[in-house]
């Protein structure tokens, strides 16, 4: 008799962004006519920059010949772009081999999928409030006990708050898995080299792993600030790293990220070499690699006037948040984020409940956004602002906010 996945009906709540489509849905259908300028899905905006464009049409023109057509590639990646990858990690020297290098097809799905090669019975925890793909996919892989109002049971939230600046205490008892996401989703805020060498201590200390998503790290623009975890000594032997780039070269719809697993990484019970050894088995087990013709785009997003076009365009997203904070603060609301970071957390004023804030912006502005409280408990009273969005909409937004919300 086949029986279905239990710890599904864990889930607290339905996926958060379909939950803010529905939402905005229902909004739309009983106010028929009404517009919505969309603060909410990171979801970028702007078109793909020219050299990366024209790295996918060669990835397509090269499929329509005999001689440079290709079918199945390694599952970890075609060489030109892990060799790629190794020189960007090179430039801010970090000595990665190519081979640690896993190309995906996304960092949401590494993240979660990542938990894989790791024993059941691992403790995980979890900056507070985080990505929610963190925490749902370790209650559907069975690592958590049931909802409660303060969160899952057997999750350890490590709270990210105003008095911590957003950056978790180390935690109060050994952990074996642990979630950083720098620059942070949903806060902004981004880890010093200081407060990751606590981390990176803790874990060589603890035989803990840390999962390290940098899906922003192409956002900071404060030179003090590492944009990998490798940049902190003593990481290699305890940090597997994702990035994407989705949010850099435009690529949500099309697809392409990758994952760091050095070899000296290890467990309590494994020699170096064996989480490589295991992802690869994993990868190679249920993944048949990212796709050729986006690979090219990729490759090409790594050359000189990819790179120098892509940086543009964070820079521009970079300045749709400076527009956001600077409306937000001239209406004396108290603002996070947005300086190395796509995002702008904002305190909610007068105590709202992040979802009754959603539903005083959505009614009031006709602007949507997405609720602190679906990254988690210590998110409730804050609301994430997405700094993907076309200038003209970003203006627009900021514009009804100062114009019609009542505070
Ligand atoms: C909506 C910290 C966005 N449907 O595109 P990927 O898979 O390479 O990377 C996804 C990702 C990874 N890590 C972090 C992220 O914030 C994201 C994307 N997050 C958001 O608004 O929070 C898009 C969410 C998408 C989803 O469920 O991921």
């Amino acid at each position: 008799m086949a029986r279905i996945n239990k710890n599904y009906d864990k889930l607290a709540a339905g996926y958060l962004f379909p939950e803010i489509a529905r939402r905005t849905n229902a909004f739309l259908e009983e106010n028929s006519g009404a517009q919505v300028l969309r603060l909410g899905i990171g979801d970028t905006t702007e078109p793909i920059v020219p050299a990366v464009l024209d790295g996918l049409h060669a990835g397509v023109d090269a499929l329509g010949k005999a001689d440079s057509y290709s079918g199945y590639g390694p599952s970890e990646g075609i060489t030109p772009l892990r060799e790629g990858l190794a020189d960007l990690y090179a430039e801010r020297g970090l000595s990665l081999d190519p081979s640690e290098f896993f190309v995906s097809d996304g960092a949401k799905s590494d993240s979660a999928n990542i938990q894989s090669i790791f024993s059941d019975d691992c403790v995980v925890a979890v900056q507070d409030p985080a990505y929610p793909v963190y925490v749902d996919s370790n209650v559907i892989f069975g690592r958590t006990g049931q909802a409660t109002d303060s969160g899952y049971e057997g999750l350890v939230y490590m709270p990210c708050t105003e008095e911590n600046g957003f950056f978790p205490d180390l935690p109060d008892r050994k952990v074996d898995l642990i979630y950083i996401c720098s620059p942070n989703n949903p806060t902004g805020a981004v880890a010093t080299k200081e407060q990751l060498k606590g981390f990176v201590d803790y874990a060589n200390q603890h035989k803990a792993i840390i999962f390290y998503d940098s899906a922003y790290a192409s956002f900071i623009t404060d030179p003090s600030l590492p944009r990998s975890i490798y940049e902190v000594e003593g990481a290699e032997t305890c940090a597997i790293e994702f990035n994407s780039f989705s949010k850099t070269a435009g690529f949500t719809g099309v697809r392409l990220a990758w994952t760091i697993v050095p070899r000296a990484c290890r467990t309590e019970d494994s020699e170096s070499g064996k989480l490589h050894a295991l992802w690869t088995r994993r990868q190679n087990t249920f993944f048949n690699g990212a796709a050729n013709i986006v690979q090219a785009g990729g490759v090409a997003a790594l050359s000189p006037e990819g790179r120098s076009q892509t940086d543009a365009q964070v820079a521009f997203y970079l300045e749709n948040a400076r527009i956001i904070n600077e409306g937000l603060q001239s209406l004396g609301i108290t603002t996070y984020g947005g300086g190395n970071a796509p995002y702008v957390w904002l305190k909610t004023p007068g105590g709202l409940s992040s979802w009754d804030f959603f539903d005083k912006l959505l009614n009031e502005c006709r602007v949507v956004g997405t609720p602190g409280s679906g990254f988690g408990p210590a998110g409730e009273g804050f609301f994430r602002l997405s700094a993907f969005g076309h200038r003209e909409n970003v203006e627009k937004a900021v514009s009804s906010i100062i114009e019609k919300l009542q505070i």
